[in-house]
């Protein structure tokens, strides 16, 4: 039922994890610190058009990024809503922001990260450019977590690891070396991906962990 809400409100992907898989959550950024009651995320995807990385300039990236950001913000309160008229509590957490420095590790930090509650609940697993990557459409992906108190059979996480074995094509080609590690260098991808030049708005510099990555597409976006 909660699937079919999810899906019937727009959502391409729709995920179920149990509040026990997020033991490795870091403090302050747990389901719990937002909704004591939790326990169940349910994480919704939009897939993310492929066609936005075969262009000259990153203007259809950009605007399909803010889009989608947009979009799922309202498809998750809307499902919260759902939920509420259906008796439980739900409550979204926001697909970009907001965020802030987690002050203990000086991690800039989603309220729960979008892409460790998706591995969690079974959408993909995360690769060494520490996206997630989904079978039906790689990382090309959007994602957003919703917070529920009601008890849900989780699905199954994926197991394994999706890079091929010996790839390193994402820390090899990020142009800042930002990747490499578990943990990637925040400041560096930030200040080259998303600054914006003299004269113009923002637009993304930057998506190339995302394209190299053999694992970009899926079984339903390659065309
Ligand atoms: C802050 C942020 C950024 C920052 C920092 C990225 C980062 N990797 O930390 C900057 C601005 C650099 C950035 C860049 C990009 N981002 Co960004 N970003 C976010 C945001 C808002 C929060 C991410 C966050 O909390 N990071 C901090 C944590 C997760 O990272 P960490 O400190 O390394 O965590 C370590 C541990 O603490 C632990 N951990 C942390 N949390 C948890 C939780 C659990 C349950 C567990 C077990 C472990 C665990 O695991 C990590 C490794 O050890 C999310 C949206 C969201 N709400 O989650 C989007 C998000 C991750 N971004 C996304 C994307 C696509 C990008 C870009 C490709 C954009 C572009 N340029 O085109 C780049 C890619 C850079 C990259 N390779 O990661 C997508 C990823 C989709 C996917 N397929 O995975 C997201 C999910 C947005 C969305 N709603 O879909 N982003």
């Amino acid at each position: 039922m909660v699937k079919q809400i999810a899906l019937g409100l727009g959502a391409d992907l729709c995920g179920i994890a149990s509040i026990d898989r997020f033991g490795g959550a870091p403090e302050g950024f747990h389901p719990c610190d937002i909704l004591p009651s939790c326990k169940t995320v349910v994480v919704l995807a939009k897939r993310f058009p492929a066609g936005t990385i075969r262009c000259e300039t990153t203007v259809p990236y950009t605007v399909t990024r803010n889009t989608l950001s947009t979009e799922l913000d309202i498809l998750s309160v809307r499902f919260c809503a759902k939920m509420e008229e259906a008796g439980v509590t739900a409550v979204p957490t926001g697909t970009i922001s907001p965020t802030r420095e987690d002050t203990k590790t000086g991690r800039w930090r989603g309220a729960v990260s979008a892409k460790h509650s998706a591995a969690a609940a079974g959408l993909g697993r995360i690769g060494k450019n520490t996206l997630l990557v989904t079978p039906e459409f790689g990382n090309m992906v959007w994602l957003n977590a919703v917070l529920t108190d009601a008890g849900l059979e989780p699905d199954d996480m994926l197991a394994g690891d999706p890079c091929p074995e010996g790839c390193s094509l994402c820390i090899d080609s990020c142009p800042v070396k930002a990747l490499g590690n578990p943990e990637m260098k925040q400041g560096d991808c930030f200040a080259h991906a998303f600054h914006t030049e003299p004269g113009e708005e923002f637009t993304f510099k930057c998506h190339t962990c995302r394209t190299v990555c053999p694992n970009c597409l899926g079984s339903g976006n390659r065309l």
